[in-house]
């Protein structure tokens, strides 16, 4: 487990296995004291008369007493973590996210742009900012106890100081729809030296279906579609390239060519395969994606044979 990768995620960690242990000790007493007096107190003959107990002021204090500093202490606690939490140093490196269905993406201040995976130096403040283009989603990295929701029209914001380097999963938690779950994103943690490599690296020296290979990961188009021939939320994209009396909803038969896979990226709501109807589940590219984003995942397609 990489649970110790930032002074937060130790501090929520501590502050767990705190709540944990109280509980515990809080269930025995209850269990144990239950059985205890069940068994004790056990009725024996007909005769028995309960006899007539009013109250104890000294018992009443302290069951209430005691649980009540227990919560102060988680409450305080909590609030103090959440403080720190909360605090964005001046020197953070600001890093733009912005979700859609179904990605995230990462825009840095070089004008350096990924998807689903993004990179920081180690011991270097990091401040997400972060919003949405359609609907909420939620911002979370398990290994550093950070959440936050990414909404729509404004912006959001979540800050973190990974101390160890390493890869670190980004989940979307809002699960509302049909593919939040499948919006994972990575986090790299590298030394400064190779966080200034990744900034500077292009997209040079890759063909065109290595692109599309870059792109069928960043853009998201690896949560609903396989390369294997299994069925996702989508088609998958094994042998669809040329594959003829390619059945639609409604029956029509057409050839899987680069005109049909670029009216399937850029408007997907306008051929749908049988079986994927009524209404598709993909967003439209139209906008999203450029001439050559959209190339380079079609000959992409046409390898999978
Ligand atoms: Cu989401």
């Amino acid at each position: 487990m990489n649970s110790d990768v930032t002074q937060i995620a130790q501090q929520v960690n501590s502050l767990y296995d705190f709540l944990l242990i109280t509980s515990g000790i809080a269930c025995a007493i209850l269990i144990f004291g239950m059985i205890y007096f069940a068994v004790k107190y056990k009725r024996k003959t007909n005769n028995d008369k309960t006899p007539y107990i009013s109250h104890n002021s000294f018992l009443e204090f302290l069951w209430s007493f005691i649980p009540l500093v227990i919560f102060m202490i988680v409450f305080a606690w909590g609030w103090i973590i959440y403080h720190e939490m909360r605090k964005f140093p001046k020197d953070s490196l600001e890093v733009h996210v912005t979700a859609k269905q179904w990605q995230w993406d990462f825009t840095y201040k070089s004008g350096k742009t990924s998807a689903n995976e993004f990179y920081v130096p180690v011991n270097k403040p990091v401040k997400l900012i972060m919003t949405s283009m359609d609907v909420i989603h939620s911002f979370y990295i398990p290994s550093m106890k950070i959440k936050q929701d990414v909404v729509p029209g404004r912006y959001s914001a979540l800050g973190f100081k990974a101390e160890k380097l390493g890869e670190f999963y980004v989940f979307c938690t809002e699960f509302c729809g049909t593919a939040h779950s499948a919006m994972m994103a990575k986090l790299k943690v590298v030394s400064q030296a190779d966080y200034e490599k990744w900034l500077q690296e292009t997209d040079e020296g890759l063909s065109m279906a290595q692109l599309g290979a870059k792109y069928y990961n960043e853009k998201g188009c690896v949560a609903c579609h396989s390369l294997d021939g299994s069925k996702r939320v989508g088609p998958s994209w094994k042998g669809l390239f040329g594959m003829k009396d390619h059945e639609m909803e409604g029956g029509e038969k057409l050839i899987a060519d680069e005109n049909y896979i670029r009216t399937s990226i850029l408007n997907s709501q306008d051929k749908i395969v049988k079986g994927y109807g009524p209404r598709s589940a993909m967003p439209a590219y139209q906008g999203q994606l450029n001439e050559k984003e959209v190339a380079a995942l079609i000959e992409y397609i046409k390898e999978l044979k």
